[in-house]
């Protein structure tokens, strides 16, 4: 034959997969020390919540324990951690905040 095998020599597309990045639970865990009110303003200026909401929460951390108080890209988390670690230290109390992939 005229050894043509039919090849168009255009690249076949792959397939791309998009993956959605891990996303990161922000846990404040309860304590007998750190004050309530002291709780209800880190939710109010590092979460963005109003009063109520950061009061409800708070609530539910020192009934149950802790609480999710937000779910965020791993660098976010990092950094919210961060910043209310360091807030807590400053004050000297010892509310203790965490992050773990959901
Ligand atoms: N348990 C603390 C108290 O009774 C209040 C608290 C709530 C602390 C939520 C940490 C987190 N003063």
């Amino acid at each position: 034959d005229d050894g043509d095998d039919g090849d168009l020599g255009v690249a076949l597309q792959t397939r791309t997969r998009t993956k959605r990045p891990p996303m990161y639970k922000v846990m404040l865990l309860n304590d007998d020390y750190t004050p309530m009110e002291f709780v209800v303003h880190i939710l109010e200026r590092f979460f963005g919540m109003t009063h109520a909401e950061s009061f409800e929460i708070m609530l539910t951390v020192h009934k149950k324990g802790l609480a999710v108080v937000g779910v965020f890209s791993h660098e976010i988390a990092e950094t919210k951690v961060t910043q209310v670690m360091d807030f807590a230290r400053r004050h000297q109390h010892p509310l203790q905040c965490t992050m773990e992939k959901e």
